[in-house]
């Protein structure tokens, strides 16, 4: 398998966000966020979002891994792998618990403190998200997320505070995590993660469409204007944006397919197009034109975009797309997600993921091509089922991914010159997934025995891959196998 040593400085180790793994929902005077009001799914059943905390309902955020407890715990473990860095989210509601309050609590500002002070103390690096899946609900719900102009003030209060407190501890951020999620703006989990939108019954595809076009405007804005005052308290901040990147490619050679391709990721690019040149692509602008949503977008606001533009590009990859022209053309693009296709080349994980090693490569190359700017691998990896037989884990089927996604990620920085940050694969520990809500769909190095129904003593232990990643990082990247 090809291998080559990283540059100087690499920033390997792993990455996870707030709500996912913390829990002590209620503790230290945190406040509901919209993680909070989210129900257990599995591979086949959405989680429900309900109004509010209900009783008798199995929210997995409330309690996660208890990594607000056991984060000296689970530091030390990643730090025995050599971690360099660590992707964590600060949760809005510590800080802020209802998102428009008067002053922050000191409570929640004290935690990250602490949790950054022990990172440092093993040479690890905090590459930390703003906003990752957990806005307060009183801002969903009373509102209305990012649709309403206020929740612009309201993040940026938020970032003011965690960037002067933290200014001489944090140097790597990102604004908004996965922003181009929305772009599946049908998707209601998507909408309410990523923009605090809680759509209403009945609603029409334009209604849903035209609200996520004016929120994602709206994060734009107050990303940039995060952007330019990070600057400002400390010009070291390396301030980034966060996407979530997939390689898009036609199902058959037809120009058809090909055309379609193109506008997907026209559609998808948009988010990060944005926050890297400071202005809204002329496709997007038509496209909005078109369909005539009129979103509020001043000229001061365009003044605030270029502003505000950032200073590298960081992604998650998982997957590739492939699309079909069958069911959707070009000129109907609006649901991306129904002209997705199987690409009957790939092999699908547990949950229906496909992977593609190889798109990982054409991912970096496609970043660079366009943005000329650093990217940052700040999530990638297996979700899978583990099995504990006599008190281990042998997980080869991490390994094997991990291991083919590192190397095309090192044929991309030696053979394509990709000026690469570094690589942070998603929950190097076992913590809450995001999409489902379950335990049991894991991606640690580090088992933490809890399953889907809640049950389990929470007690930490290494994987195969554990002592697999901790040669990778100690080779530089050269040791793979
Ligand atoms: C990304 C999110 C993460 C994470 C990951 C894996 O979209 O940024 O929060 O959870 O996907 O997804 P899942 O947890 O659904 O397996």
């Amino acid at each position: 398998m090809y291998s080559a040593k990283m540059p100087e400085g690499f920033l390997w180790g792993g990455a996870v966000a707030a709500h996912q793994l913390e829990g002590a929902w209620n503790v230290g005077g945190k406040g509901v966020s919209v993680a909070d009001v989210m129900t257990v799914g599995s591979a086949t059943k959405p989680r429900e979002i309900t109004d509010g905390v209900l009783e008798g309902k199995n929210y997995p955020n409330h309690s996660a891994i208890d990594f607000y407890h056991h984060y000296k715990e689970d530091i030390k473990l990643l730090a025995g792998m050599g971690f360099k860095a660590f992707r964590t989210s600060i949760a809005w509601t510590r800080i802020f618990p209802n998102g428009d309050d008067a002053e922050p609590s000191e409570e929640g500002l004290k935690f990250y403190d602490d949790l950054f002070d022990e990172m440092h103390k093993y040479s690890i690096e905090p590459v930390i998200t703003l906003s990752h899946f957990e806005m307060p609900f009183n801002l969903a719900k009373n509102y209305g997320g990012f649709t309403n102009r206020k929740t612009i003030d309201f993040f940026v209060r938020f970032a003011e505070v965690c960037f002067k407190r933290y200014k001489d501890k944090v140097k790597y951020w990102m604004t908004f995590n996965e922003i181009d999620n929305q772009s599946a703006f049908n998707n209601d989990f998507l909408m309410a993660t990523n923009s605090g939108i809680l759509f209403k019954d009945g609603m029409t595809d334009e209604e849903k469409e035209a609200a996520m076009y004016q929120a994602a405007h709206y994060e734009f804005v107050a990303s940039a204007l995060a952007v330019k005052m990070g600057h400002k308290i400390n010009p070291d901040f390396k301030i980034g944006l966060m996407i979530n990147y997939s390689p898009v490619r036609p199902l058959t050679p037809s120009s058809e397919d090909a055309l379609l391709a193109d506008k997907f990721e026209q559609h998808r690019d948009f988010f990060s197009d944005v926050q890297v040149f400071g202005e809204y692509p002329k496709a997007i602008e038509a496209y909005i034109e078109k369909h005539g949503y009129r979103p509020d977008i001043t000229d001061e606001d365009r003044v605030v975009l270029k502003e505000g533009t950032v200073d590298y590009v960081a992604f998650s990859y998982y997957q590739s797309t492939t699309v079909s022209s069958e069911k959707v053309s070009a000129d109907e693009l609006s649901d991306l997600e129904k002209s997705v296709a199987v690409n009957p080349t790939l092999e699908r994980s547990d949950w229906g993921w496909e992977i593609d090693p190889v798109g990982l490569r054409l991912a970096l190359n496609h970043l660079t091509d366009r943005y000329h700017l650093p990217l940052f691998i700040v999530e990638n990896g297996l979700g899978a089922y583990d099995k504990v037989e006599d008190g281990k884990i042998h997980d080869p089927y991490r390994v094997d991914y991990l291991k083919k996604h590192i190397s095309e990620m090192e044929k991309a920085v030696a053979i394509d010159g990709v000026d690469l940050m570094g690589y942070l694969p998603w929950g190097p520990i076992d913590l809450v997934s995001a999409g489902t809500g379950q335990m049991d769909k894991r991606y640690g190095f580090i088992y933490v025995n809890k399953n889907d129904q809640g049950v389990g003593d929470l007690s930490r232990t290494p994987k195969d891959s554990y002592y697999w990643y901790k040669r990778v990082i100690e080779s530089n990247g050269t040791d793979l196998d």
